[in-house]
């Protein structure tokens, strides 16, 4: 029984362990790939040192390792073909070393994440330089599987250029310097040493030089290729394995930049057909795996379409329901077709929670109705929606999350200081959502007044664009209908939506007796990746707080 650890990777620290490719009870060969690690740059496979049985993991995915951390427990099956490595004997080697005396050096070292290799320019050169190939020790003729940039790009100092791959790691080479590509020198397929021109660049201003040494204690010349030649040597690629992939699994092939493109968009690469030689996912696979993905969405929204349906679910049914009976087939209306796939995408995106509550809203009622007969006269209704919107305005204002949205890229919170509440209306041709700007500069007659304009303008159909546009929390009012609770949907990109239905009176226990009480049921959708369950019971019960005493809207 021996325990595997990471072997000796030089600067690589608290790298992440992407893929696990074995388990319990597998049998694996002396040099078969255990594990992927990838940094920002480079990704690579760390091999078994010997053959034998798996019989424990030590991590798992996601786990940042270092040199020496356990990696699986292996029961080995006697004297294997691996030879035992010298410093560390217990080791999975990072990868085989091609047999030729020099590659006996640096044999385990790869790229530190901080420092990958940037690529060699000739140092004699004045703008433009040629970018060449880093020194990547003592391997040669790797593969380029991608090349990043065309001729008239502008690169950054850093960004990669083109991405190398043998059969077991992938690397990326970065620009040693910012400016613009006048001329590519390789190609897709081509395979390249240390030296092989990669292409020329016209470097953009001092800031790119700015920092290097200079070459040769030449002062005049763009001092670029010390720095690079340097950091190359800190840093060799990884070494090249023997074992061909195939040989050894089937896991999808991609550059460490596209698999990170891929789990930024949480895009699972196995679902992905690759376009690049050798059957590679290049981003552009990616970028059309995820367009396609999108695309099925309203596709397999309508029953009549039987188009497939997102997730591999089975196809919509397609029933001749004539067969069964009378029936009569009604078009949708224009504003069902819109709003059906919006609904349908926040319903399959979001992930909804709806928090129920209810607010004893008797003496608001009252206040209400005294003002009635004051805004009846103004000609318009003072209805409880609009003191609904001040006092979400309220409880927006002291739970600041519900007020915002998460950003596409799933980085940030966007949380808005403005108040822009959509209100959704029923109109005879389906649902909108019109949005009473600036709620929290306005007073409740004002409120109530832009809610009888933006109904009637809805039910006319005579709402703008930019009326549904900017809102940054909804209230769907059933109130007015019946029921007794129910599970709006999110608005995106809005985190959060009020549901309310219909008040009854109810007996309420005062700690003496159950007294009448006016109770106001209030559903609250929300999405659980930004807002947590006590949140969401916090903001309820705040809002029924500030409904059960509206001067609250005050403080
Ligand atoms: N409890 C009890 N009664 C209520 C109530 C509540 N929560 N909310 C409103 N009412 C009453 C009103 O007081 C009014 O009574 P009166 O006619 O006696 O004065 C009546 O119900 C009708 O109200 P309303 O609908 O005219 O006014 P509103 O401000 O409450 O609502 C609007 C306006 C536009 C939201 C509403 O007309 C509407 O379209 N609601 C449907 C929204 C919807 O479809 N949501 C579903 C989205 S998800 O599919």
């Amino acid at each position: 029984m021996r325990e595997v650890a990471v072997p000796d990777i030089g600067d690589f620290k608290d790298v992440e362990v992407i893929e696990i490719l074995v388990k319990p009870g597998d049998t694996v060969a002396a040099e078969q790939s255990l594990i992927t690690v990838e940094s920002d740059k480079a990704s690579m496979e760390i091999p078994s040192p010997g053959a034998g049985v798996v019989k424990e993991l030590k991590l798992k995915v996601g786990d940042k390792v270092s040199q020496g951390s356990a990696i699986l427990v292996l029961e080995e099956a006697g004297p294997t073909a691996a030879p035992a490595p010298k410093a560390a004997p217990a080791t999975a080697k990072p990868t085989p070393v091609p047999a030729t005396p020099a590659a006996t050096a640096p044999a385990s070292a790869i790229p530190a994440p901080s420092a990958p290799p940037r690529a060699a320019v000739d140092a004699a050169s004045a703008e433009p330089m040629t970018v060449k190939v880093p020194d990547i020790g003592d391997f040669k003729d790797i593969e380029v599987i991608e090349v990043l940039v065309k001729p008239g790009d502008t690169v950054a100092k850093e960004q990669s250029l083109i991405t190398l791959e043998s059969d077991k790691a992938t690397m990326e080479i970065p620009s040693p310097a910012a400016g613009v590509v006048q001329e590519l020198r390789v190609k897709t397929g081509d395979k390249v040493s240390q030296g092989a021109a990669i292409l020329v660049l016209k470097a953009t201003g001092a800031q790119a030089l700015a920092g290097a040494p200079s070459a040769a204690g030449s002062t005049a010349a763009p001092a670029l290729a010390p720095v690079a030649a340097a950091a190359v040597a800190a840093a060799p690629l990884p070494p090249i394995p023997r074992e061909p992939r195939e040989a050894t699994q089937s896991k999808p092939h991609a550059s460490p930049s596209v698999r990170k493109f891929a789990r930024e968009l949480g895009v699972d690469l196995s679902r992905v057909k690759g376009s690049g030689p050798k059957a590679r996912i290049l981003h552009a696979d990616v970028q059309a795996f995820v367009k396609g993905a999108l695309a099925a969405v309203p596709a397999a929204a309508p029953a009549a379409k039987g188009g497939a349906l997102p997730f591999n679910l089975p196809a919509w049914p397609d029933v001749d329901f004539a067969k069964f009976g009378p029936v009569e087939v009604k078009p949708l209306t224009r504003l069902q077709k819109l709003s059906g796939p919006n609904l349908h995408r926040n319903w399959i995106s979001i992930p909804h929670i709806t928090q129920f509550d209810e607010a004893d809203i008797t003496d608001l009622e009252a206040f209400r109705k005294s003002n009635t007969a004051e805004t009846e006269k103004q000609g318009f209704k003072l209805t409880m929606l609009a003191f609904l919107i001040k006092a979400c305005v309220t409880a927006l204002r002291q739970h600041p999350n519900f007020n915002s949205s998460l950003e596409r890229s799933g980085e940030n919170l966007v949380v808005k200081k403005y108040y822009n509440i959509g209100v959704a209306v029923d109109t005879p041709d389906g649902l909108v959502v019109p949005v009473v700007r600036d709620a929290d500069r306005k007073g409740v007659f004002e409120v109530a007044r832009e809610l009888a304009d933006i109904s009637k303008l809805a039910r006319d159909k005579r709402l703008k664009p930019g009326d549904m546009q900017g809102g940054t929390f909804s209230i769907s009012s059933l109130g007015g209908i019946g029921g007794t609770a129910f599970t709006p949907i999110i608005n995106a990109p809005e985190v959060a939506i009020l549901g309310v239905s219909k008040s009854a009176l109810r007996p309420v226990w005062d700690g003496k007796g159950f007294v009448p009480r006016l109770m106001l049921p209030l559903s609250l959708s929300y999405d659980h990746r930004v807002i947590d369950g006590a949140a969401a019971a916090r903001f309820t019960a705040y809002l029924a707080s500030v409904l059960g005493d509206i001067r609250r809207t005050l403080l």
